[in-house]
């Protein structure tokens, strides 16, 4: 069986080896991660931003120990291990949950602070623009997510197959950023950070890994060659470096010669990971 997966190192490395470093200690939050994982840069984000105590404990999840499937049995990270209170205060016990939105949004509604990452309100116009944010956060990983991971692991000679990915890549990418507020401050919601950025942030980061290993790249068009899409393109290079500026994605980002060579194995469509086959057999991601 091929190593490409199981052979990679469990450490971060540059910004993000600091930050874990900070968290380091034993707490009784704690995060199950790979440096590399986009979804448990997800996490990593909401956990930075919201400056939430917790202990970070980087896996190579492509070792499927014991203990590691007894905390989550789909055996895959970010993970969360968790206490909690019982009701009379006098107990507490332990939990554990997967799924990188779920784990997002439970942060955030469990260590609530002043900025909530979704709306929070019950008046009607917060109610809505919750559940369009939750529409938009459903598009990033079933539309986005799966499109990236096509290209990426498209075969060089099957040209027809890399523009067909391309497209599909390049159209999902156009209707997250039509959604965005078009002005007020950069995110998806304008002024205010949120979980659309959130979720999206992470392959925003990888993009220019298909621009490394493809020919043609991903292909959103330059200045002044975007036709009719100029307005969509320059809205989406200005939510990009913001997110690209924010500290909580520059705190959880490593050295970017280490995601090359992570990275290698997706373009080489050699990984065994679960996304991975998945992506070659054209199923859903896990
Ligand atoms: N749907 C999951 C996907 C998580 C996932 O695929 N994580 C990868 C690392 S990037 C993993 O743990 N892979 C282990 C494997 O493929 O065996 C989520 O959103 O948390």
């Amino acid at each position: 069986m091929s190593e490409v997966d199981t052979s990679l190192p469990t450490q971060a490395t540059g910004a993000a080896a600091s930050f874990a470093a900070l968290h380091s200690n034993p707490h009784p939050l704690k995060l199950y991660g790979a440096w590399f994982c986009p979804f448990v840069q997800r996490v990593w984000i909401v956990l930075a931003e919201k400056q939430i105590p917790h202990q970070y404990i980087d896996i190579n999840p492509y070792h499927k120990s014991p203990e590691f499937l007894a905390l989550n049995p789909r055996g895959l990270v970010p993970t969360l291990a968790l206490t909690i209170p019982s009701s009379d205060g006098k107990d507490e016990s332990q939990k554990v949950l997967y799924e990188s939105t779920v784990l997002c949004e439970y942060l955030d509604e469990a260590y609530p602070g002043e900025n909530p990452l979704l709306p929070k309100g019950d008046a009607p116009e917060e109610v809505y623009e919750r559940a369009r944010c939750r529409l938009w956060m459903d598009h990033v990983g079933s539309r986005i997510v799966p499109a990236f991971y096509r290209l990426l692991q498209c075969n060089g000679g099957d040209e027809e197959g890399m523009e067909d990915a391309r497209k599909g890549l390049l159209s999902a990418l156009k209707l997250l950023t039509k959604e965005m507020a078009p002005d007020g401050g950069p995110w998806f919601l304008g002024q205010r950070f949120g979980l659309v950025d959130v979720m999206m942030a992470p392959w925003a980061k990888r993009l220019w890994l298909i621009d490394h290993y493809k020919e043609g790249g991903v292909g959103i068009p330059g200045k002044g060659e975007r036709g009719e899409d100029e307005e969509i393109w320059g809205r989406w290079e200005r939510w990009f470096e913001a997110i690209d500026g924010r500290r909580s994605v520059r705190d959880t980002w490593s050295d970017e010669e280490e995601y090359v060579k992570a990275y290698k194995r997706y373009a080489d469509d050699t990984t065994q990971s679960e996304v991975g086959q998945a992506t070659r057999k054209g199923r859903m991601l896990p």
